[in-house]
Formats: structure tokens, sequence, C-alpha cells
């Protein structure tokens, strides 16, 4: 039979004696509960696994296993020397190199694990079906081809990615391979409704009522032909909510809406402006990668450096340049 890529990978991994596992920049819980499902299973072959986030865990995730092997200081990278880095859910081919160029010693072996149609496929070894549901099913399959055995711990962080990637079973990504993958890791001990519940449900009533105000604001945008709304830094500072907590909004709304293709655009932070969009029949990737950004084709997304939000007299808002 072939050698497949999933069998090379855990041929790496299991000769390995310093492995990085990465979970995308954009930190979820399809990137978390990968990178902490295989995190699992090396810490079993007694390597000293080390797990590289872009930020603190947020609470909701507190379901899943081995958060003490993880750390977000990138200055803690220069500390380390790794002979096998696995990226998980990470299309960002330039976060990737930062984050190798990050670390002492000789290069590392880069391994890419992802379901992103717009991964360009670097590293020496990768894995990218963008048919997956989620990055942990292929994870899922990982385990599976080498005859692992997938114990109570890997199966909840599996399932939280996909239930976490597909909505709980109800948006676009959601295939027949989401329903087998997923009953298979009931059956292996997924903790499957503490973990929809922490991760989908569970909103604050601040949370819930900034959703109100995104809600109200709602408008066509005629450029992108998508049903619009936005929540600024000053929202999340009236309403004393992180970035964070907004992370449902644009589910809800794509689930309940009548109309083909969405968009959600936050302020963050760093200056920028993020601008999320969804779609049943089009494909958002073409739009997001033309404009520097990546994701899916009925998922995507990009960032406008620079800029803020700003309401015009017609009720509808725009992204305006900082002077
Ligand atoms: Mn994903």
């Amino acid at each position: 039979m072939a050698y497949s890529v999933l069998e090379q990978m855990h041929d790496k991994l299991v000769s390995a004696e310093h492995p990085l596992l990465v979970a995308d920049e954009r930190l979820d819980g399809d990137s978390l509960g990968a990178s902490l499902a295989m995190a699992d299973y090396l810490l079993r072959l007694g390597k000293p696994v080390r797990v590289f986030i872009s930020e603190p865990i947020p609470e909701k995730y507190k379901l899943l296993p081995h958060q003490d092997l993880c750390f977000f200081e990138s200055s803690e990278l220069s500390k380390i020397s790794a002979d096998v880095v696995v990226f998980f859910d990470c299309s960002d081919e330039k976060y990737a190199e930062r984050v190798v160029q990050g670390l002492s010693g000789p290069r590392p072996l880069v391994l890419n694990i992802d379901h992103h149609i717009t991964n360009p496929r670097y590293g020496h070894l990768h894995l990218v079906d963008h048919e997956a549901p989620a990055t942990c099913e292929v994870v899922h399959r990982f385990f599976k081809e080498n005859k692992i055995t997938i114990n109570k711990h890997i199966a909840t962080c599996l399932f939280s990615g996909l239930i976490f990637d597909t909505t709980a079973f109800s948006n676009d990504a959601t295939n027949a391979v989401a329903f087998s993958s997923a009953s298979e890791l009931m059956f292996a001990g997924a903790r499957g409704g503490e973990a929809i519940r922490l991760l989908l449900k569970n909103r604050s009533v601040s949370a819930l009522r900034l959703w109100g105000v995104a809600l109200e604001r709602l408008w066509f945008y005629e450029e992108l032909q998508a049903v619009a709304t936005c929540i600024t830094l000053q929202d999340l500072e009236m309403f004393e909510i992180d970035e964070e907590e907004i992370g449902g909004l644009h589910n809800f709304l794509k689930g309940v809406i009548d109309h083909d293709t969405t968009c959600v655009m936050c302020e963050k932070s760093d200056g920028s402006v993020k601008i999320s969009l969804r779609t049943d029949s089009g494909d958002v990737a073409s739009i997001a990668r033309a404009r520097g950004g990546g994701g899916h084709a009925k998922a995507a997304g990009f960032s406008v450096p620079n800029s803020r939000l700003v309401c015009a007299a017609d009720g509808c808002w725009r992204v305006e340049n900082k002077l």
C-alpha cells in the first residue's frame, strides 16, 4: 500500500526529539483542539511537546486538556529549538514563517495540516483537505490511519474543533464526514454536550445586548451584494466586553437571515478593521484573497490596516482610512 502523507507525518513525529505544535494565529476551537489532541498523543510517546498559540486561551475552552503545555509569548520562541514543527488550521504562510524564524537552532522540519482552500501548501509535508469540515477531522484521520487509540481527551479536543467549525453541524462546512467523525468521537468518550454548551452557547447579557445593536444596524452593502453589520471599538467599551465575545455573532446572523451573503466588520484594537464574509452559493475566498486575506469558499475574511468604521448619513457604515 502507498506510504500516505499521514503515515509520513507520523514517522516524523515519532522520531522527533523536540516537537513544537502551533495553532493558527486566529486561535479557535479547531486550531486549539487539533493542537491539543496531537499534544496528548505526543505526551503519550514521552515527547517534551510544547504548543505555541498567539494569545492566552479564552475561558470557554476550559474543557480542553494540556493547556499547561501552551505558551503565547513570542519571545519564548527564541529559547526553543524544535526539530519538527506542526501547524494546525493555519493557511497563513507568513505567520508560519515568522514562528519558524523566531525559533533558535537549525531550521526544523515543517508539517502543515489544514482545511483552508487558500492554504498555499507550505512546509515539507502538508495535508490540506479543503473538503474537510475542520482541521480536527483531518487530525482524526491521522489517528485512525496510524492506528492510534483515540482516548477521551483526544476525542473531546477533536469534537470541539468539529462543532466549532460547523457551528454544531448547522453551517455550510457540515457534511456527512462531519457527522460520522463526530459520532466516532462521541463513542470514544468526547464530552460532546459540554463542548457545545461552552463553545457555542453561554453568551453573557452584555454580549447579547451588543448583538442587538449590531442587528439594528443591518444594511445592504452594494459593493459585496451582502447584508452587513459592524461592531466598533466604542461598542466594546460601552458594553464592557472583549473582542473574543463577539465571535458568535456572524454564525448567528448567517443562521437566521434570508439572504445569501453576509458581512460582519469589526474594528480591532490593533487599529485595523476585520471584515468577515459568509455565503451560501458564491465564493468569498476569492474576494478575501484579492484583499490580502484568506479562508474558505463559503467563509473568508480580510483586514484593512490603519482604518476605522464610520456611519454615513444614509445609515450605512463604511471603512475609512485613518489620516
Ligand atoms: Mn478550521
